[in-house]
């Protein structure tokens, strides 16, 4: 779709109202109308087809087999217990049997069929969540550092991204009329939008909080992003990043990913404001003609950082100060128990690419819901819930100590202990993007084939002694970047089915991009081209030293050539 169809869809909309109703209540077809397949996107989902069975479709001279996905609004990805008991029983009845963590910390729920999408969001929403503005061009998701340790300050981070979301909502009763039916009042469809306006953003955008020394969210690649800055183990206020993003199209050198600059330190009173001038600042200046080019990190490159800067201080009315120092560790989950401030333990499970399911060897659908159910009698009052972090792994928190080992026996029961008995650190820290067969862009396999490419490395990573190293790989079916692979140490980025780049050279802070090593091969060439780099970086590493550092100094691989990629979190913190 062009890019002026697109505005145009938006701002006839009516509030993002469209002709939904219609296109729901259309018996003759699984689809929506086309402009309300963009619609629908701000509504927290996308309509998609069985990409499996497609072509056997086409030859039956059938539709496609349509199906949408929904995708939930969890700012710092957290629900209680009664909330994860309702939304695995949605994920039973009305999607594919099974829970989708994203790389967002957010549920997606793939398979509902057009009819069934109305009751979908109605039980959703009776969880006490809602999945406007999930998607769309328009703020989504905000992640929070998944990080336990530092309860407190984490607390308090998690509420200041809850608030912004709230204040970034679309303010539209679209999505209240649509779906559980509330009444249409005067002035429906031409409510007020103070923040986005008529035409919404020219692109999604993404806001991301980190609380070093951890960096699960890689802030680094969101469009907006705050560091928390803690003093004495309190928060005195955040950094703010701005400009990350990772998509990119294949071949096309107008298009990057590019890692976010850190441009100054604000108060906490001061967020909400300073998040609206960077949003207004992109709602302004953003590129509307060219879709491809529309994100903000290209507004930036376009404009020169300091005219940004400069709009962000005058909208916000303050002026920035300097950005204050930072450390991060990792940009991955401790696995295991650990133990919060307050006496509290949280136990993060590692999930094989965010996905829930029950297989024969490991039922871990069931084993969630059971210990849902175990936490729930307290549930939310108690403070124990779960929390999705940005790696597509689970955090059950808040746990009192005399309940660990019920908990561990429920985890071992079900298999949920799958991935600590992995044969190396690097499949445990892998994450992989849906990609096929939901995913529309997918050019190759992610998901799918993540635990057979981790399986073939195995054997490669230990007979170089190399079974222990946290070497962060990512894979990614195609280079929009869902699982933010231009971050990682070993990246594949899909280009055709068996076919990937290989990319290496990422940091494991999050805060370099990697660049492409081999184009377009397929596993023997990724495996072969694998082993002696790591037999070299075996022999020859540092104390300590990570696999995409050591590519860097031993000259393996250089920055990557983006044509206005500046290195600035890394300069000025490495
Ligand atoms: Fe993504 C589009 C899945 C995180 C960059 N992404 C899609 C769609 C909706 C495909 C489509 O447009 O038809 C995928 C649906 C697949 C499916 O069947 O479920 C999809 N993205 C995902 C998820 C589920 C990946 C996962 O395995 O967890 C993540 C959901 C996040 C959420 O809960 O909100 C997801 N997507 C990301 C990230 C990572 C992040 O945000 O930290 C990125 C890179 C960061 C960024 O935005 O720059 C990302 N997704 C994209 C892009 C490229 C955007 C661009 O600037 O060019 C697209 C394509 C597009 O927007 O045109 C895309
Ligand atoms: Fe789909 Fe590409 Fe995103 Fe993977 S990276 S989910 S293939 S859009």
């Amino acid at each position: 779709m062009t890019t002026h169809s697109v505005e145009d869809i938006k701002s006839e909309s009516k509030r993002l109202r469209g002709s939904l109703l219609d296109s729901l209540a259309d018996p003759v077809t699984g689809a929506l109308r086309e402009s309300d397949q963009t619609l629908i996107k701000y509504h927290g989902s996308y309509q998609q087809d069985d990409r499996d069975i497609r072509d056997e479709r086409r030859r039956q001279k059938l539709e496609p087999a349509y199906q949408f996905m929904i995708r939930t609004r969890t700012p710092g990805g957290v629900v209680t217990p009664e909330q994860w008991l309702k939304l695995d029983a949605i994920a039973t009845r009305h999607g594919n049997h099974s829970l989708r963590i994203t790389t967002r910390q957010a549920f997606q729920f793939h398979g509902v069929i057009k009819r069934e999408l109305k009751s979908t969001m109605q039980a959703i929403n009776a969880a006490l969540i809602d999945t406007l503005a999930a998607c769309g061009d328009v703020n989504r998701n905000v992640l929070v550092a998944a990080n336990p340790l530092e309860s407190r300050a984490h607390a308090e981070v998690q509420a200041w991204a809850a608030k912004l979301s709230e204040h970034l909502l679309p303010n539209t009763r679209a999505y209240y009329e649509i779906w559980l039916d509330e009444e249409r009042v005067a002035g429906s469809g031409e409510e007020e939008e103070p923040i986005y306006g008529a035409t919404y953003l020219p692109r999604k955008f993404k806001i991301g909080f980190a609380v070093p020394p951890v960096n699960d969210v890689d802030v680094f690649a969101n469009d907006l992003g705050f560091i928390a800055i803690l003093e004495d183990g309190r928060l005195a206020g955040f950094d703010l990043v701005i400009g990350g993003g990772m998509g990119a199209t294949h071949g096309d050198a107008e298009t990057y990913p590019r890692v976010g600059n850190v441009v100054g330190f604000v108060m906490p009173e001061q967020l909400l404001d300073v998040a609206t001038a960077v949003v207004t600042t992109q709602r302004d200046f953003g590129n509307r003609d060219v879709r491809k080019r529309a994100r903000f990190k290209y507004t930036i490159d376009d404009h020169g950082l300091a005219f940004i800067v400069q709009q962000i201080e005058s909208r916000a009315g303050i002026v920035l100060q300097p950005a204050r120092a930072f450390r991060f560790e990792h940009n991955g989950d401790r696995y295991g128990w650990v133990e919060g401030e307050d006496g509290r333990w949280h136990l993060t499970l590692h999930l094989f690419a965010g996905r829930i399911a029950d297989t024969a060897a490991a039922p871990q659908l069931t084993g969630l819901r059971e210990i849902a159910r175990t936490l729930a009698p307290e549930g939310g009052a108690s403070g124990q819930h779960f929390r999705m972090t940005a790696n597509q792994n689970l955090v059950i928190a808040g746990v009192p100590s005399d309940r660990r080992d019920a908990i561990d026996a429920l985890a071992r029961q079900h298999g949920l202990d799958a991935g600590e008995r992995l044969a190396t650190a690097l499949a445990r820290a892998a994450v992989a993007c849906v990609a096929l067969p939901t995913c529309g862009l997918a050019m190759a396999e992610a998901e799918r084939y993540l635990p057979d490419f981790t399986t073939k490395l195995a054997p490669l990573l230990d007979r170089h002694g190399l079974g222990d190293a946290p070497i962060v790989l990512r894979i990614s079916g195609c280079p929009n970047g869902c699982s933010r692979p231009y971050l990682a140490e070993i990246a594949l980025v899909g280009k055709a089915p068996g076919r990937y780049n290989l990319m290496l050279g990422g940091d494991r802070r999050g805060q370099r991009l990697n660049t492409l090593y081999r184009e377009n091969i397929t596993e023997p060439d990724i495996l072969a081209a694998l082993d002696p780099l790591f037999e070299r970086y075996a022999a020859e590493r540092e104390a300590d030293e990570g696999f995409g550092d050591y590519l860097h100094r031993s000259g393996v691989v250089a920055l990557p050539p983006y044509p206005t990629h500046r290195q600035i979190a890394l300069e000025l913190h490495a």
